[in-house]
C-alpha cells in the first residue's frame, strides 16, 4: 500500500485545476436538467470486484511473459488489490478462484481486513487438474461419462462453497470447461443433463442467503462445443435449478458483433442477470481492457442496468476478468475499473424521458442522438471528484507510478517463472 500523505501530496497539486473542471461540467449538466452531484455520488458508491487472478500477467497459448514482482500468492494479490481499491476508490473487493488462492480462512479475513478488502463470488476451478486430485477433467469435470469425476468436481465446488461461507462471500461462480473438440465425440442431450444433475447437487449445498451464477462461453478450451455456450443455455440452467440461480455474463464469451447489451436487457426481464465479467475483445475471448475497444458497448450495456435500476431483487454482481499480457496488470484494472465507472456515469446522463418519448414517436435518430449525448460527455471531473472526496487519488495512474510500488514488490517478491500457456 502507499502511504497516505503521498496520495495527499499528489492530489493537492492537482486539486484546484480539477475542481474548475467539475464545476464547469456542473454548469453545462444543469443547462441540462442534471444535478452533478447526485450523479457523483452514485458514481462514489458503486465498486467493482477485482479478480484475485487478474493481479498475476496472464499469457496466451503461445507464451506468457512474465512481470517483474508479480504476486507469489493469495496474500501478496491481496496486497494488490488493496492498493487498486486504495488508488481509485473503485474497487472494494476481491474474487477468489479456488484451489488458486486457497488458504485458512482466518488469515484470508485478516489480510482482507488489513488491505480494506471484503469478498465477492468464489470461482470454483475444475477446468485443470491440481497435482494432488485422483481423478482427470480431460474430458469434462461436472458434465464428465463418469459418475466419480462428476462426484469429485461437485465436491470442489461445495468445498468453494464452504470457504467462501467462512470469510464473508455470498456467492459462487461456476464456469465449465466441458465441451467437445469434433462432431460425434459426446452427446448434446446427455452431456447436458449430466451438467444439470451435478449442478442440482452444487445448488442443494448453496446457503439460504448465497446466490449462484453459471458462465456462458462460446467456445475455448473445448472447441467444437462447450457444454454452457451461449446465453440461452444459461438461462436454462438458472430456471432449471431455482430461484437463487442466476446467469452472469462475460463480455467475451460471445462471438464478434453478438449484441450483448440486448441479452443483458433479456434476463433483466426475466429476472435472471446474476452479474458481469467486464472486460474486452476483438476477436474473440481476448480478454483485453474494459473499454479498449468498444467503450460505447460498455456505455450501451449499463444503460440497460441504469434503466433497470430499482426494480425489486435486481442487484447484479460486477467483476473485471481480464488477462494482462503486455501491462503492468495493477495499471489495467484500475483503468479498468475507472473505465466501467465512466460507462456508469455516462449511462446516469441519458435523459430517459425524452428516450421513451423518442422511442414512442419511432424517431430513430432522436433516440440515437438521446444516447449519445450521455456517451460524449467527459465524465472524468465526476470520477475524479468521487475519488478526491475519499481520499483515492485523482489521477490513480500517475500516484501508483510515482510511488515505486512495482520496484518495491520486485525486491521483496521471486521472480515467476516464464513457461509456456498461460490462459487464465
Ligand atoms: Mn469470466
Amino acid at each position: 500500500m502507499i502511504d497516505k500523505t503521498t496520495i495527499a501530496a499528489a492530489n493537492e497539486t492537482a486539486e484546484s485545476a480539477l475542481r474548475a473542471e467539475y464545476d464547469a461540467l456542473g454548469e453545462a449538466l444543469d443547462r441540462r436538467g442534471i444535478d452533478i452531484g447526485a450523479v457523483k455520488d452514485k458514481v462514489s458508491a458503486y465498486g467493482i470486484a477485482i479478480p484475485s487472478w487478474g493481479v498475476g500477467t496472464g499469457g496466451t497459448r503461445f507464451a506468457r511473459f512474465p512481470g517483474t514482482g508479480e504476486p507469489a500468492g493469495i496474500f501478496d494479490k491481496l496486497d494488490d488489490c488493496g492498493l487498486i481499491h486504495q488508488l481509485t476508490g473503485a474497487t472494494p473487493r476481491v474474487s477468489l478462484h479456488v484451489p488458486w488462492d486457497d488458504a485458512d480462512p482466518a488469515d484470508l479475513i485478516a489480510k482482507a481486513e488489513e488491505t480494506g478488502l471484503g469478498f465477492d463470488a468464489m470461482n470454483s476451478n475444475t477446468f485443470q487438474d491440481q497435482p494432488d486430485q485422483p481423478l482427470s477433467y480431460k474430458f469434462g469435470s461436472l458434465s464428465h461419462t463418469k459418475a466419480e469425476v462428476r462426484q469429485q468436481a461437485i465436491e470442489h465446488n461445495l468445498y468453494c462453497i464452504e470457504l467462501g461461507r467462512q470469510i464473508g462471500s455470498k456467492a459462487l461462480t461456476i464456469w465449465v470447461g466441458d465441451g467437445s473438440n469434433f462432431p460425434g465425440q459426446s452427446n448434446f442431450t446427455k452431456q447436458f443433463e449430466r451438467y444439470l444433475a451435478s449442478a442440482r447437487d452444487i445448488y442443494a449445498g448453496l446457503p439460504e442467503d448465497w446466490r449462484l451464477f453459471t458462465e456462458h462461453k462460446i467456445f475455448e478450451p473445448a472447441f467444437y462445443s462447450t457444454v454452457v455456450q451461449d446465453w440461452g443455455t444459461n438461462y436454462l440452467i438458472a430456471r432449471e435449478l431455482g430461484e437463487r440461480a442466476y446467469c452472469l455474463v462475460d463480455l467475451g464469451h460471445h462471438a464478434p458483433n453478438v449484441n450483448i447489451e440486448m441479452i443483458v436487457a433479456r434476463l433483466i426481464q426475466f429476472g435472471k442477470l446474476g452479474g458481469f465479467h467486464f472486460n474486452d475483445s476483438k476477436y474473440g475471448d481476448d480478454d483485453l481492457d474494459t473499454g479498449a475497444i468498444d467503450p460505447y458497448r460498455l456505455f450501451l450495456v449499463f444503460n440497460e442496468l441504469v434503466d433497470a435500476a430499482g426494480t425489486p431483487g435486481f442487484d447484479p454482481a460486477h467483476m473485471l476478468d481480464q488477462s494482462h499480457n503486455v501491462t503492468d496488470p495493477i495499471e489495467s484494472l484500475m483503468n479498468s475499473a475507472m473505465e466501467v465507472q465512466r460507462a456508469y456515469a455516462q449511462a446516469l446522463l441519458v435523459n430517459r424521458t425524452a428516450l421513451a418519448g423518442f422511442q414512442e414517436e419511432n424517431d430513430a435518430m432522436m433516440a440515437s442522438e438521446t444516447l449519445k449525448r450521455a456517451f460524449r460527455t467527459d465524465v472524468t471531473p465526476i470520477l475524479a471528484m468521487a475519488r478526491l472526496e475519499k481520499g483515492a487519488a485523482i489521477d490513480p495512474l500517475a500516484a501508483y507510478r510515482h510511488s515505486g510500488y512495482r520496484a518495491k514488490v520486485t525486491e521483496e517478491r521471486p521472480a515467476s517463472g516464464a513457461g509456456g500457456g498461460g490462459i487464465v
